[in-house]
């Protein structure tokens, strides 16, 4: 008993570190910070709104649809991409708003 315990124990460590990553991807001046990002599977992406401007970030493509609300100057929020595929993401207030994270097997 104690055993299986122990090897619950070392089973969540050991996927809290395959766990993926965080990138954190700003906005400012009514633009992404970077234009193309690749992630792996299980990675998150941090959308930081570091402008003077609201900012509402989705995407509508398959391999991720996702809505983030509009929000503050000074916010983040996060995405977490557990599919395969190119994604492209859009700001619902501002249409010149453009970026894409490729998201790895
Ligand atoms: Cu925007």
């Amino acid at each position: 008993m104690k055993q299986a315990a122990m090897l619950a124990t070392l089973w969540l460590a050991a996927n809290a570190v395959v766990h993926g990553a965080e990138v954190e991807v700003g906005q400012k001046d009514m633009k992404f910070s970077r234009w193309r990002i690749v992630v792996k599977v299980g990675d998150t992406v941090s959308f930081k709104n570091d402008d003077t401007v609201s900012h509402n970030i989705f995407s509508l493509s398959e391999a991720k649809t996702f809505d983030l609300g509009s929000y503050q100057p000074g916010q983040s929020r996060k995405v977490t991409f557990n599919k395969p595929g190119m994604v492209e993401v859009e700001c619902a207030v501002h249409p010149s708003m453009h970026m894409t994270v490729e998201v790895q097997k």
